[in-house]
């Protein structure tokens, strides 16, 4: 696509307006080209192809609208496409405005609506409403020559662009009335003001448009429509110094042609196939759309909003759960008819997750869920958590979503973590000993935060680890469980990545778990935020707590 075709809006006006520049290839001695255009998307290839102006044939906006070249269209609805036509291109467009949908009056209002579009000239022909096509059988009466000449009159006094062009079209010759009629009227018209003249002819041959052109002689510039006598050189036209040419209809027949052809091809194969090498890419279509000028505005005018992905950490067997993880890692147990794991994604899907990795190391195979991506920790066995997050980090920026693949929790408490603007975020349960009272086995993750929860933390800073994790020691001190769920920041990702290539320089990845890493970031001055919860979640560990699961859900 050429630099010059834009996408709407129009972004910078060329130094003429469009109806400078029409009036411009009107006024140049050298032969115009203009070409048919009836829609947003023919008009943008007439452009790209390089034309300098648009024809916006009657008859093809009616055909491309499914009705007949008889002002079936209301005129309003032909202004509708050319705005459409006109907001896409920057070349000058000349409309075909039939016989001017009325009379004078008709016309006026036609011709001020026109200008406020930014068409830039309206062709008008000496027949009567409604029009019949000029090649087709039917009634060729011509106007009254007085009437047709108050038409452009009133057109001319209406026009609110002083550049702005009426083009009187004779009809005299394609009605059978012979040269002599068409230049009585080619005077009349000129003498009430048209720009130009249109000279129409059905014939195969010439002759008689260039004989009109002879015996014209240049008074003011002439347009003519070669599709009958489209055989004829164009170095005649030339000759006879024909001012502008129209190519009518051509780009409406082309499309008929090709897409005959191709849904014709389609009923009959049934089948893609045979076709994609022969019609235009998706990659075009979105080019001819603009679809670069848009992405350019997204990133002038669109707040960045960085997406949310997750990375879920689920390597592990649960060999607790023994022959229940025989064949798949806990976080594919099911959970009245689903996966944990499946379970954990839709939540975050719901919550406007869509990029899910998941991290996995034993019995990977299993994880076979739609819609995640699986990296797997070929290491599992000899490496913890730590080494499964640098898996699942790798081609990540912007902000994660970390998760630990055994856990279960409220959709609220991934809302509130997601609303986080923190650099890194933990979710704390400060009601820890009762979730593990049946369950004192296990070694949760405890935290000493900066502060206890507490019912007035609406009014306070948000509170932070201090001292991290603690492991059992602190079960007499801890302030909450961390619940395998944080997320971090851009920011807060590129802090998690320096520490934990420091602990690599330590030679202290390998086996280390998700609370050494946090611990080191405390250590190295980071103060995660902690979100505070009162239960509302649980792990499956063993199969007492599959059992729970399964019971609460
Ligand atoms: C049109 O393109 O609608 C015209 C030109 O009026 S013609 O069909 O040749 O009459
Ligand atoms: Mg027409």
């Amino acid at each position: 696509m050429s630099d010059s075709v834009v996408a709407f809006p129009v972004p910078s006006s060329p130094e003429l307006s469009k109806a400078a520049q029409f009036r411009a290839l009107l006024k140049d001695p050298a032969l115009a080209f203009i070409m048919e255009a009836h829609n947003g998307l023919s008009a943008k290839i007439a452009e790209e192809a390089g034309f300098k102006g648009i024809w916006a044939s009657g008859l093809s906006l009616a055909t491309a609208m499914g009705v007949r070249d008889r002002n079936e269209a209301s005129w309003t609805q032909v202004i509708d496409v050319l705005e459409f036509m006109s907001d896409a291109t920057s070349i000058p467009i000349m409309l075909d405005g039939d016989t001017g949908y009325g009379d004078f009056n008709n016309f006026r209002r036609l011709v001020t609506k026109l200008c406020q579009r930014d068409i830039a000239a309206v062709c008008i022909e000496d027949k009567i409403f409604p029009k019949t096509n000029s090649f087709v059988a039917g009634d060729q009466s011509l106007a009254d020559i007085d009437e047709f000449c108050g038409k452009i009159k009133a057109g001319k006094d209406s026009q609110s662009d002083e550049d702005f062009s009426v083009v009187a079209r004779i009809e005299a010759l394609i009605a059978g009335w012979g040269l002599d009629e068409a230049l009585k009227r080619a005077e009349a018209y000129h003498a009430a003001g048209a720009d130009a003249l249109l000279i129409h002819s059905k014939k195969s041959g010439p002759d008689e448009i260039l004989a009109f052109a002879r015996e014209w002689g240049n008074r003011c510039p002439v347009v003519i429509v070669p599709t009958t006598y489209y055989a004829t050189p164009t170095e005649r036209f030339r000759d006879a110094e024909i001012s502008m040419v129209i190519w009518a209809n051509h780009n409406l027949r082309a499309s008929i042609t090709a897409m005959r052809e191709l849904s014709q091809r389609l009923q009959a194969e049934e089948s893609l196939l045979g076709i994609e090498g022969s019609v235009a890419p998706l990659a075009e279509v979105f080019d001819l759309a603009g679809n670069k000028e848009l992405a350019e505005a997204e990133r002038k005018y669109m707040a960045a909003r960085a997406e949310t992905k997750a990375v879920v950490l689920a390597a592990s067997r649960g060999s607790a759960l023994e022959a229940l993880t025989e064949d798949r890692p806990k976080c594919m147990l099911d959970l009245r008819g689903e996966p944990l794991l499946r379970r954990m994604v839709r939540g975050f899907n719901d919550a406007g997750l869509r990029d899910v990795t998941v991290v996995c190391g034993y019995k990977q195979e299993a994880v076979d869920l739609p819609n995640v991506k699986k990296v797997v920790n070929e290491a599992y066995g000899e490496t913890g958590e730590l080494a499964s997050l640098v898996c699942g980090l790798e081609d990540l920026e912007g902000p994660a979503l970390i998760a630990y693949g055994d856990i279960i929790f409220e959709s609220f408490i991934l809302d509130r973590l997601l609303q986080s603007e923190a650099d890194i975020a933990l979710v704390v349960d400060a009601k820890w000993r009762e979730h593990r009272k049946d369950a004192p086995k296990h070694a949760p993750d405890l935290v000493i935060c900066d502060r206890p929860f507490g019912e007035d933390l609406l009014l306070d800073e948000a509170p932070v680890l201090l001292q991290g994790f603690e492991g059992l020691i602190a079960r007499d001190v801890a302030h909450g469980e961390w619940i395998g769920l944080a997320k971090v920041s851009a920011k807060g990702l590129a802090l998690l990545r320096k520490a934990i290539a420091a602990m690599e320089a330590d030679g202290g990845v390998a086996r280390a778990d998700l609370p050494d890493l946090f611990n080191r970031l405390i250590r190295d001055g980071a103060r995660p935020e902690v979100i505070y919860i009162a239960g509302h979640w649980l792990d499956v560990n063993d199969a007492f707590d599959l059992a729970w699961a399964r019971n609460v859900l």
